[in-house]
């Protein structure tokens, strides 16, 4: 059989196509393709950069689903299938939410697809599909499986391997789609797995894209262990409880860690105990996290700040308190982020209960729904008062005056010219891309934008 593997782009800008400038290895669909038989052709197509191939011959178009790329999902599943190819969909809200996208697919595959792809494959291959597999969570390509990353080699990545080392996340944080999907469940590879794909991808750089790396600490520092000395520079994603662990934070450095993105989410302990973020309140007593800044600065990480904003403890002036925060820490980037009600989570239902989804608690669908825009009615502001609290701490955290004023920092941005490169490289990029994104639509097929378009872009 000839598969096509999937990853749809978010949207359109009204101005044109939307071209993601930041984009990073579509790590998924070189997994995907590792774990099929090699009598298959695989194909990949990355929606971000290049034309969907409609009208060339495939058996099986197998799509990654997040929601916030549902809607250009099913436009691209509904032309091929209405040109009588075969669509199967799978990834996060192909597992959250199964029903939606079957009204788009042959097939809607539920979970990680290692234990259970090959069997679909025998399926297409006989022509009896079926309707729903239900796989397992968990095991990332166990056996030692290496991505096909020859498959993206033609396309232009940012220059960073990205390398799971685990899956999942052992906190439950209400609001995140991680926890609805591996439910408390984290699982790591083996440590020899992971250093054989690192000599794979053949590059110093490595992204290790774990939902909570530290997650497992005891698993998290042996294989730091046998990082070390490999002269590999590496970021991740961690809850900031790492700071409790002296002897981990020596082996992050130790073994060429230059940061993480970490999930404050918020200064308030209220809100904190609302969304169930146990990390950030364990350990030690509530100093509005300075102690763990202290603590990453010595270590020489950057650190790649996260906020969720519309919490029902937040005003208009705790938000700008929070991009307040952010500057005086001089992370090295930070994400406003509206918090978003993710279907499967408690969150989302808990919002559903109390009535306060707007664009009908389908917000990745709705047409008038707005990328960075709030879909829900936060507790002490209007949705647009969030949506505009959000916006102006992104615009002023990437003014060239604050910019200057984070990269004054002698520990961190100025320890090396490999970190100076990446303040300066990633803050240009996320102030350009946070720009272009804001207030996008979801899908090509957009009727205020004028255009029906129906290839890619
Ligand atoms: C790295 C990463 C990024 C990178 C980009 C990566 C890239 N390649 O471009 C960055 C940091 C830029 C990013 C951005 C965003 N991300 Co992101 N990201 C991730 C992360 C941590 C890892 C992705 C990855 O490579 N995983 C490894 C692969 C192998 O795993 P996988 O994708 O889950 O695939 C497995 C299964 O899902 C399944 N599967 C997947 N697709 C298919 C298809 C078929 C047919 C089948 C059978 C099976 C199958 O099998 C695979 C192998 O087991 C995931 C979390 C995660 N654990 O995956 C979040 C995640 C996907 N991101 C998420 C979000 C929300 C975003 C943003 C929207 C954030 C924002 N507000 O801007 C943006 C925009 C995303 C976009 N689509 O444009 C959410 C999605 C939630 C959801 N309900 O859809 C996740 C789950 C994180 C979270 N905490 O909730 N992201
Ligand atoms: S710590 Fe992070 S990954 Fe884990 S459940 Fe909370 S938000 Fe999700």
């Amino acid at each position: 059989m000839r598969i096509l593997f999937v990853r749809p782009n978010i949207g359109r800008l009204a101005e044109g196509a939307y071209i993601d400038e930041g984009r990073m290895e579509p790590l998924e669909l070189a997994v995907l393709a590792s774990l099929t038989p090699r009598q298959h052709d695989c194909l990949i197509c990355d929606d971000r950069v290049e034309k969907i191939p409609y009208d060339e011959p495939a058996d099986l178009v197998a799509i990654t689903v997040e929601t916030y790329t549902a809607r250009r999902s099913y436009e691209i599943a509904d032309e091929f299938r209405a040109r009588g190819v075969k669509v199967i969909m799978g990834g996060f809200h192909a597992s959250l939410l199964p029903g939606e996208c079957a009204e788009h697919a042959d097939s809607v595959f539920i979970g990680d697809a290692e234990s259970l792809w090959s069997e679909v494959l025998d399926d297409a291959h006989r022509g009896c599909l079926k309707s729903v597999y239900q796989g397992t969570v968990g095991n990332p390509q166990a056996g030692g499986v290496l991505p096909r990353r020859e498959l993206y080699s033609h396309h232009d990545y940012l220059p960073l391997s990205l390398i799971q080392f685990g899956r999942g996340c052992k906190y439950a944080c209400s609001f995140c789609a991680i926890h609805a999907f591996f439910r408390r469940h984290h699982c790591v590879r083996p440590s020899r797995d992971v250093l054989r794909e690192i000599e794979q991808a053949e590059n110093r750089y490595v992204f290790f894209v774990d939902d909570n790396f530290l997650s497992d600490r005891d698993a998290a520092k042996s294989f730091l262990r046998e990082l070390v000395g490999k002269r590999v520079r590496w970021v991740s994603q961690g809850s900031i409880d790492m700071t409790l662990d002296t002897e981990l934070m020596d082996l992050m450095e130790a073994s060429g860690c230059i940061g993480h993105v970490i999930g404050f989410e918020s200064l308030s302990p209220e809100n904190l105990k609302g969304m169930k973020k146990a990390p950030n309140l364990i350990g030690r007593g509530w100093d509005r996290y300075q102690k763990a800044c202290e603590i990453l600065r010595n270590h020489h990480l950057q650190t790649w700040a996260a906020f969720t904003l519309g919490h029902d403890h937040d005003t208009a002036e705790s938000i700008t308190e929070v991009a307040d925060f952010a500057i005086e820490n001089k992370f090295c980037v930070a994400a406003f982020n509206i918090l978003m009600p993710y279907p499967g989570t408690a969150f989302y239902e808990r919002l559903k209960i109390q009535g306060r989804l707007l664009y009908d608690g389908h917000w990745w669908l709705h047409p008038d729904y707005r990328f960075n825009h709030a879909a829900f009615r936060p507790a002490n502001m209007t949705a647009d008062e969030l949506t505009e609290a959000c916006w102006k701490c992104k615009q002023r955290w990437s003014r060239p005056a604050t910019i200057f004023r984070r990269f004054w920092d002698v520990k961190t941005h100025l320890r090396s010219p490999l970190r100076m490169a990446v303040f300066f490289d990633f803050n240009r990029l996320v102030a350009k891309e946070v720009r272009r994104k804001q207030g996008m639509y979801f899908g090509l097929k957009h009727a205020s934008l004028g255009t029906a378009q129906t290839t890619g872009s």
